[in-house]
C-alpha cells in the first residue's frame, strides 16, 4: 500500500505535510491556491483553469490546513475565504514528478542503444497486427518512445501507404516537399536524397525550425543493388561524446550553427545547435546533416575548438557498432524520431528500381496517441 497523508501544519505561507512513513514535504500557499480544482477555479468538464494568477491577493495566506479521515488535505485561504482539497495521491504524484522532471523529449527515461543492444529487442510490427489491434499499436508506440523508432513490416507496397501509417499515430506535417515525397533517383534533383548516391548519417531538415520531429519512410520497391538503410541512436552518440570529452559536448551544445536548404521555390534557414539540451543539461534534440550545414560563421577564434568537437561527434556517428543496418523491402516502413535517431542509406545501382515514399509528422501527436492508448488499457 502506498503511503498516506497523516498530518498537516501551517505557517500561513506554507503547509508542512507529514506522511505515514514519517517523511515530510512542504507546499507553498500560492501553489496550493493556484492548483485548486474546485468548480470556481476550473471547468469541471474539461479541467481547464479559469483562474489567472494576477487575480490572487498579494496577501494570500493559509487560514487552516487539516487532514480529513479519508487522508485528504483540506485548506482554506485568506483573505478570500476560498476552500480547496487535495488527495494525498495527487500531492504524492506531484512530488514524484518534481523529483524526476521527466518529459517525453529528453534522453532521461529512454533506453539508449547501440547495434548489439537494439538487436535484443523487437522493433518490427507487421501491418495487419498493428492496424487491427490496439495492444500491438501500443507496443509499437512504446518501442518508439523507448528506442526512437519502430518498423512496420508487410504493409501494402502501394503508393500512399505512408500516409495511412502516419494517420495511425498522428498528423502529417506538410512542407515544401509536399505531404508525401517521393524518394527515388531523378535527374535534376533539388536534393541529394533524390539521386542514387549514398547519404551519410543524418537527421532531416535541420534547416527548418521547428524541425519535423518524426519521419516515416515507406518502401514501395527496392530491387537495386545497394540502397541499404542504417539507423543509429543520436542520443547514445551524444552521450558517448559527453563521456569521452565533456568539453567537446559543451562546444556542440553551445555553438549555434546555420543550416540552409535553397532551391527555386524555397530558401529555408535555421540557426540552431547540433546538440540541444534542456534546462537540466539533458540532451533533447540532435541535428546532424553535412549536406545542409551552411557557412560556419563562428568567430575564427572558436573555429579550432568547434571543428575538433564536430569531427569527434562525426567520428562517433560513423562507428559501426552504433548502427543497426538492414535493407528495406517492399512494404516496410521505418518511423523514427527525427530529433534523436539518425538515418543513412548506401549508394545504389542504376539497374533495378528503388522507390520510397516519405512523410513528416510530429512527436506531440504520437505521444498524445500513446497516452490515449495507455488510458484505454488501464
Ligand atoms: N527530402 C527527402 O533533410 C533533407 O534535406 C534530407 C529530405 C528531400 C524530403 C532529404
Ligand atoms: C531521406 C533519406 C533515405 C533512403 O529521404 O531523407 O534519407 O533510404 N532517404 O533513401
Ligand atoms: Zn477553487
Ligand atoms: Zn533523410
Amino acid at each position: 500500500m502506498s503511503i498516506q497523508l497523516s498530518s498537516a501544519k501551517h505557517t500561513g505561507s506554507e503547509v508542512e505535510l507529514t506522511w505515514s512513513d514519517n517523511s515530510q514535504h512542504s507546499f507553498h500557499a500560492i501553489w496550493l491556491r493556484d492548483h485548486c480544482r474546485c468548480e470556481q477555479c476550473r471547468n469541471p468538464q474539461n479541467g481547464q483553469r479559469y483562474l489567472d494568477v494576477s487575480e490572487l491577493d498579494n496577501n494570500l495566506t493559509i487560514d487552516s490546513a487539516t487532514v480529513s479521515a479519508q487522508g485528504e488535505l483540506l485548506l482554506s485561504f485568506l483573505p478570500e475565504q476560498h476552500q480547496t482539497r487535495y488527495s494525498g495521491e495527487a500531492l504524492l504524484n506531484t512530488l514524484q514528478a518534481v523529483e524526476h522532471q521527466n518529459h517525453s523529449r529528453c534522453e532521461q527515461g529512454k533506453t539508449l542503444w547501440d547495434a548489439e543492444q537494439i538487436e535484443r529487442h523487437n522493433t518490427r510490427f507487421d501491418w495487419a497486427g498493428y492496424s487491427d489491434d490496439q495492444a500491438t499499436q501500443l507496443a509499437a508506440l512504446k518501442c518508439f518512445e523507448k528506442f526512437g523508432y519502430f518498423i512496420i513490416t508487410d504493409s501494402p507496397a502501394e503508393e500512399g501507404q505512408v500516409l495511412k501509417i502516419v494517420d495511425s499515430f498522428g498528423f502529417v506535417r506538410n512542407t515544401n516537399y509536399g505531404q508525401l515525397f517521393e524518394v527515388r533517383a531523378t535527374l535534376d534533383a533539388n536534393n541529394l536524397a533524390y539521386t542514387n548516391i549514398g547519404l551519410g548519417q543524418h537527421t532531416d531538415n535541420p534547416y527548418r525550425e521547428p524541425v519535423p520531429t518524426i519521419q516515416a519512410l515507406h518502401c514501395v520497391e527496392n530491387s537495386v543493388d545497394g540502397g541499404e538503410s542504417l539507423l543509429l541512436d543520436g542520443f547514445m552518440a551524444a552521450d558517448m561524446l559527453r563521456r569521452e570529452s565533456p568539453e567537446h559536448f559543451k562546444t556542440l551544445s553551445e555553438s549555434a550553427l546555420n543550416f540552409r536548404f535553397s532551391d527555386a521555390e524555397a530558401d529555408l534557414q535555421a540557426r540552431v545547435k547540433m546538440i540541444e539540451t534542456d534546462e537540466l543539461g539533458r540532451v533533447c534534440c540532435v541535428r546532424y546533416n553535412n549536406r545542409s550545414i551552411d557557412t560556419i560563421n563562428l568567430p575564427q577564434a572558436q573555429i579550432p575548438a568547434f571543428y575538433t568537437a564536430y569531427r569527434h561527434f562525426a567520428q562517433i556517428l560513423h562507428r559501426s557498432e552504433l548502427a543497426t543496418q538492414f535493407k528495406l523491402i517492399a512494404g516496410d516502413c521505418m518511423v523514427f524520431d527525427n530529433t534523436r535517431v539518425m538515418h543513412a542509406r548506401s549508394r545504389f545501382s542504376t539497374g533495378g528500381k528503388r522507390h520510397l515514399q516519405g512523410a513528416y509528422s510530429d512527436l506531440d501527436g504520437l505521444y498524445s496517441r500513446l497516452r490515449i492508448l495507455q488510458r484505454q488499457t488501464q
